[in-house]
């Protein structure tokens, strides 16, 4: 019988269900709703069809089937995208793969410093994983303790300790890939060098799901910090957090690995909204940045960088050093709350950009001042990776004006912003992605030759466009 959700033939759908076996099958809510929404809840799709495969060849076979019957497929990871890039369309004609079963560690190498992960495991996991054999694996973001490898390479994710050790492709060694006709690239190698050809890893990191299926990665291993110095600093401007950036960078021997910058706004939102959370300082200052020294080396020296550059600082206005391990954990709750405080605090308008850490102050300066000028019913917290030139610089409604008003501006204030980066050479996505809801900014900020070559690549390895329909690339510019 013909199914209402879908126009996915019935037989189509047996063999996808015969694929993983029907106990790892979704299909009825309440069970699939989870899956048919993104983490910001912009996007409700619908799907007849969510599959749980347990390993590679699954995963293969899924894609032989839906290659066979041109079905669109939404890969899923911990579904914590900003972009809505791991959501079902309304159509009801995609089904979703969720990696959540395939999660093992295949293989940690501590003599060649590489761990072998299979997409589907949690990156908080993969971080313990590294940590019990004496290593780290570096990449730190907030939703940490439910995003996966899958998702983190798929969307090249970025977080707290790029300054140090970069992204996510910066810590991919090797992939796993499931292509669109179901074969298999085993490109599973811990090789440092290799310039044997196009380099295909790199296609795929950062690709949100529409080149291939990423089912496995070898990743980058480095030593365990010996010693660590964290301060949470009170500085008056934007100006003044980029010199202080460079002068930490030489005393350090260039050993920060965190620079994260939060206005005197986010300090408040998070104090409010979010249990445990305090003002660190008793008084209130303009911006705080929250920097962390870390070094393999044992001893005390960064420490003292730290407190020498800080005491030679006529400018920064204040600072703590974190004591102890609660000490510095309360300073990164404070600073990884914000977004947390920020759902609370209702509607939020997002930018994720970057510029050039030298053109900071500037670009917050000009479109901060646009939005004070016209937003009244919007507070700009522009927070984040100061150190990696990328804020989240987000207009949070403010409280007493009505949501839906708000957000009616979005696509004006987004213009708005997203002019101003591009006149800075910025990016309008520094580290969340495109997915669905940044599509009409890649046509419109990309050149026509990015374009081009982007559209070229999409139709050389998915011909059919069965991987993530509708995202990062579509046909026509919206806004
Ligand atoms: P999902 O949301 O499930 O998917 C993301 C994209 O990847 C989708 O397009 C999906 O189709 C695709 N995908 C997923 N798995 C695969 C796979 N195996 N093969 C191919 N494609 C796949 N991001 C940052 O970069 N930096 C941050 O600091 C940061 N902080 C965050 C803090 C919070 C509190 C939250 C909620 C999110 C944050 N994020 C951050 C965003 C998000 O966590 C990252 O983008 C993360 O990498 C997504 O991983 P995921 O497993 O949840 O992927
Ligand atoms: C962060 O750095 C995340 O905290 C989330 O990238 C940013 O919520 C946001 O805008
Ligand atoms: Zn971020």
């Amino acid at each position: 019988m013909a199914d209402a959700r879908t126009s996915i033939a019935p037989a189509v759908l047996d063999q996808l269900r015969a694929t993983v076996g029907a106990a790892h099958c979704i299909e009825r809510s309440p069970d699939i709703d989870p899956y048919l929404v993104d983490f910001r809840r912009l996007y409700h799709g619908r799907s007849p069809l969510v599959l749980l495969p347990a390993s590679t060849q699954e995963v293969a076979g899924i894609v032989g089937i839906c290659a066979a019957h041109r079905v669109g497929i939404v890969p899923q990871g911990g579904n914590t995208g900003y972009c809505g890039g791991a959501t079902p369309d309304e159509s009801g004609r995609q089904i979703v793969i969720a990696f959540k079963r395939l999660k093992r560690i295949r293989k940690l190498d501590a003599a060649e410093h590489a761990i072998t992960v299979e997409a589907g495991c949690i990156l908080a996991d993969v971080q313990r994983a590294a940590e019990q054999a004496g290593l780290l694996f570096p990449l730190s973001l907030g939703s940490e303790g439910s995003c996966q490898i899958g998702g983190n390479l798929a969307t090249n994710a970025g977080g707290t300790a790029v300054l140090r050790y970069g992204m996510m492709r910066e810590l991919t060694l090797g992939l796993e890939v499931v292509l669109a006709d179901g074969q298999v690239l085993d490109g599973l190698k811990s090789l440092r060098k290799d310039n044997s050809g196009y380099d295909l890893r790199d296609l795929f990191v950062g690709s949100e799901g529409t080149l291939g299926l990423i089912t496995a990665a070898c990743l980058k291993l480095f030593p365990l910090p010996a010693q660590r110095a964290t301060a949470l600093i009170a500085l008056p401007d934007i100006g003044v957090a980029v010199a202080l950036l460079g002068r930490l960078r030489a005393a350090s021997a260039d050993r920060i690995s965190t620079f994260e910058i939060m206005p005197r706004i986010a300090i408040e939102l998070t104090a409010r909204h979010i249990e445990g959370v305090r003002d660190p300082f008793d008084r209130a200052y303009p911006w705080y940045a929250l920097v962390e020294l870390t070094s393999s080396e044992t001893g005390g020296a960064l420490e003292a960088a730290l407190e020498q550059t800080l005491g030679d600082d006529a400018q920064a206005l204040d600072a703590v050093l974190a004591v102890n391990e609660q000490q510095r954990a309360a300073m990164w709750r404070l600073r990884e709350s914000i977004p947390e405080a920020q759902r609370h605090a209702g509607a939020s308008i997002k930018h994720d950009i970057s510029v050039p850490v030298a053109s900071m102050a500037d670009f917050v300066r000009d479109a901060g001042e646009w939005i004070a000028a016209h937003v009244p019913d919007g507070d700009l917290i522009s927070y984040g990776h100061l150190g990696d030139g990328n804020l989240h610089f987000n207009v949070q409604q403010r409280a007493g004006f009505d949501a839906g008003t708000f957000l009616a501006r979005a696509d004006e204030i987004h213009r708005a912003v997203y002019d101003r980066v591009a006149q800075y050479r910025g990016s309008f996505s520094a580290e969340h992605g495109i997915g669905r809801l940044r599509t009409p900014q890649l046509l419109r900020y990309k050149s026509a030759a990015e374009v081009a070559v982007m559209r070229a690549l999409k139709s050389a390895l998915d011909p059919q466009g069965i991987l993530n329909p509708g995202k990062v690339l579509t046909e026509v510019e919206s806004s």
